[in-house]
């Protein structure tokens, strides 16, 4: 199948519009690349390079000239645009190219745009031709026309054509609105309401792109996009699709990415998501590429929205996954009057992005003698600039934009407070989830902290080291805790009475550590999962799995890891692993020596790995930290590239407890000199909760850089191995009751596979059922490698994971 048009729902097109000579270049013939005899060889290599490479030039040369050079060294210019046509009806057939009706009227617009284009003496003369390219319902009685022109413009003139092509802007209602009907004799004249043309992306019109697509997708049913072979494979290089999305006019189109993993760079690959059917550069909705962070749920100011993939090297990327659908045109939560002495509101659509063109006016009143304070929890609203003048949150007649941390609050003089949220016609972000309360003056902070600056910070993250106030107030005065009062090892002090009381009062879990079970009475049995409010779950490894399970949240916390961007993805028995499959993967290596040992990354400071790897030997002192480095992002050892990190290791914490007989407790900590960047190749694994379950049977994943073979040698490419995980008592009759609780084994019972010397301290990797991996075991012993019935031994993780917490605060 056709890898372009696999996994839509929707009924595809490939529209004619688009430049037929532009889709695809010619394959090579074949027949010349036969064999011929060896004789000859040498004359056929000379002669066939000759003219390779005078079919090249000739090939080259024709491509520079259709796409850019013209005769008199004049550039093709392409703009892209819209025209709002008002006294005309839409109608259905519009939406279909192939129509009478829709030839008509796009030989209207063409007539207009050329007419239009031959008032501007910077454009008339080098003007090609125009296409529409769609239709869309205007609302009201207009329709709306996107279109495409071709110019070719000497290149001395590109700015001036480019000026002359934004000064046909018109708005409804504006001067030159009336000037664009009068241009056509009036029988034939469109009633033009609105103009926007721009010179289109640069990078959708590029040579290299070799396919060009579009699909049309009207949104009513909901349905989902695929880019091409997602999830199977790898999305083609040097391909621009466009999805051109309808929704019933009085509606939004609403795009949910549930995956989007691109290349980093966005000059090479990226989509973008406009709020047009044609990519206007003024509306661009969002432009992504790598691995976002933030929401990628948007939704479209009026009832169409286009989405553009454009591709351009030959890399190994997943690609993306998104559902679509149509919301009604009036946002269930935009403005009006909020009474009660405390509630909430959020910008249009949150936690989704907000549209362009939206705005909202809340207006806020406490009881009579109360002050109102807002509180913004979240808070993504356009970019920082100095006046906020494109999308703000104005507040009592003070501008607010950019990224704010969990902590901006603004309090009134009055008991009302106005509210009132503008986004413009570009570049949208998540928006703002807000709270607001009404406060006695004298007493602002109930039962908290308060800061210098009037907010209210948690008692318990008063002391921590941590500026909560955003004004450092809650750090200061931090001298040893009061008497009545328990020190925890991060520093807090908390009251007494919370010591062993079930919760985590300390942040940090000190006040729960050496507690009699008795008395901790809301520790959670060990199967289920502990919230951090103290609820217990029974849920299975409810943790990042999407779904929000505590009340607080806490089981979708720092969820940021294990995931993989590349989609595809010296072990004994295993095979070369591909360039991003394992982005924990780390190599941690003994100056002047080389590789030693694996580690998993588990934040962009700090790596996991066995004990046994930093334990001195003799005079040689691999406990000390200055004695290792770490390499990440590296799958061939020998090969660095870009994106490799080398880093020296500031300090080790091996578990105190490590015994060298029995290898119990064999997992240390390694903390990085500085932070890594987290990308693409590098990303942190998922710490399982001490009730993760990795049952008997589930499959895992070894990877590392170990021997091939037992007695074997260390290999370049990182290898990689399925096994399952065995049960411990099966596994205790097979390896003679070595194994305690603070091991796990895992591997193939007939043998072949397993992990050998070299991958020690390296992952166990476990993907869950939404695809995230999680760190169930560290690899540490084994009877030789890969025997029969002689599993390899891994460090349970579980076990440890509150040995992590207090030595890393992760
Ligand atoms: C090692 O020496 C080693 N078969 C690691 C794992 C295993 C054996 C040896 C498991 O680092």
């Amino acid at each position: 199948m056709d890898p372009l048009e696999t996994g839509q729902k929707f009924s595809l097109r490939q529209d004619q519009d688009l430049d037929p000579s532009l889709q695809f270049l010619p394959a090579p013939d074949a027949k010349k690349l036969e064999k011929r005899p060896v004789r000859h060889r040498k004359l056929w290599v000379a002669a066939g390079l000759v003219s390779a490479a005078a079919a090249l030039s000739l090939l080259t040369g024709m491509l520079v000239w259709r796409f850019h050079l013209h005769r008199d060294g004049a550039l093709k210019r392409i703009y892209v645009g819209s025209m709002s046509i008002a006294n005309q009806r839409f109608l259905p057939a519009y939406e279909d190219s192939g129509s009478d009706p829709f030839v008509k009227m796009a030989s209207l617009v063409s007539q207009q745009l050329k007419v239009m284009y031959e008032t501007k003496a910077a454009l008339g003369k080098y003007f090609q031709r125009s296409s529409v390219e769609a239709f869309s319902d205007g609302g009201g009685d207009s329709v709306t026309a996107y279109y495409r022109s071709e110019f070719s413009v000497p290149a001395p003139q590109q700015a001036s054509a480019d000026m002359a092509v934004q000064s046909l802007q018109t708005a409804a209602g504006s001067p030159q609105s009336r000037q664009g009907r009068v241009l056509l004799k009036p029988q034939r004249s469109l009633n033009v309401d609105a103009v926007v043309t721009r010179a289109i992306d640069p990078r959708m019109t590029s040579p290299s792109l070799l396919v060009k697509k579009s699909f049309n997708v009207h949104v009513r049913e909901g349905g989902v996009i695929r880019s091409p072979g997602f999830p199977d494979s790898s999305y083609p290089s040097s391909i621009f699709l466009q999805w051109r999305l309808r929704a019933d006019a009085g509606h939004r189109v609403r795009l949910d990415f549930q995956k989007l993993i691109l290349e980093d760079d966005c000059q090479h690959d990226f989509v973008r998501i406009y709020d047009s059917l044609a990519p206007i550069e003024e509306n661009t909705i969002a432009e992504h590429c790598g691995l976002p962070r933030r929401s990628l749920s948007f939704v479209s100011s009026g009832n169409v929205m286009l989405l553009t993939l454009v591709t351009n090297e030959e890399k190994n990327f997943p690609g993306f996954v998104a559902n679509f659908s149509q919301v009604s045109l009036a946002p269930p939560d935009c403005g009006g009057t909020l009474s009660g002495d405390v509630g909430v509101f959020s910008s249009p659509y949150f936690p989704s992005s907000y549209p362009p063109q939206a705005s909202c006016v809340w207006n806020i009143q406490v009881s009579k003698g109360k002050l109102v304070k807002v509180k913004f929890s979240k808070f993504y609203v356009g970019n920082d600039s100095s006046d906020c003048s494109r999308d703000y949150v104005e507040v009592n007649g003070r501008r607010l934009c950019g990224a704010k941390d969990g902590r901006t609050a603004v309090a009134s003089r009055s008991n009302r407070m106005t509210v009132k949220f503008n986004s413009d016609w570009s570049y949208v972000h998540q928006g703002f989830s807000a709270t607001f309360e009404a406060f006695i003056p004298s007493d602002s902070c109930p039962g908290k902290f308060r800061c210098t600056n009037g907010l209210c910070a948690d008692s318990r993250l008063r002391c921590d080291g941590v500026d909560d106030c955003g004004d450092a107030s809650d750090e200061e005065d931090c001298g040893a805790c009061s008497p009545n009062a328990f020190h925890c090892r991060n520093g807090h002090c908390v009251s007494r009475a919370t010591v062993c009381d079930g919760r985590d009062d300390c942040i940090d879990g000190s006040d729960e550590f050496k507690c009699e079970k008795s008395v901790a009475m809301t520790t959670c049995p060990d199967s289920s999962f502990r919230c951090r409010n103290g609820r217990c779950l029974d849920k299975v490894n409810p943790e990042c799995d999407g779904q929000e399970d505590c009340e607080d949240a806490s089981d979708e916390e720092a969820c940021e890891c294990g995931l993989r961007p590349y989609r595809s993805s010296r072990i004994v028995g295993g095979e070369a692993s591909q360039e991003g499959e394992w982005p924990w993967q780390v190599s941690l290596q003994l100056v002047g020596q080389g590789h030693a040992c694996g580690a998993s990354v588990l934040s962009s400071r700090w790596l996991l790995t066995a004990a046994h790897c930093v334990q001195d030997k003799g005079s040689v002192r691999h406990s000390r930290a200055d004695q290792w480095e770490a390499l990440l992002g590296q799958r061939v050892l020998s090969r660095t590239n870009e994106w490799t990190v080398r880093r020296k290791v500031m300090r080790i914490v091996a578990h105190r407890d490590f015994d060298r007989l029995t290898f119990d407790n064999d997992v240390a900590l390694m903390e990085l000199d500085s932070d890594v960047p987290l990308n693409q190749h590098i990303w942190p694994i998922c710490l399982p909760s001490p009730s993760h379950r990795f049952p008997a049977g589930q499959e895992a994943w070894i990877t590392g850089w170990g021997a091939g073979r037992e007695g074997g040698v260390a290999g370049s490419i990182l290898q990689k191995a399925q096994v399952r995980i065995i049960d411990s008592s099966l596994c205790n009759r097979v390896m003679n009751d070595e194994v305690t609780d603070g091991m796990m084994c895992a591997g193939v019972l007939k043998g072949g596979v397993d992990a050998c010397q070299g991958d020690s301290g390296g992952p166990l990797s476990v993907v869950n059922p939404s695809g995230r991996v999680f760190l169930a075991g560290v690899v540490s012993w084994g009877d030789g490698c890969a025997r029969r019935n002689k599993p390899g031994i891994y460090t349970r993780v579980t076990r440890y994971r509150g040995w992590i917490k207090e030595h890393s605060g992760l």
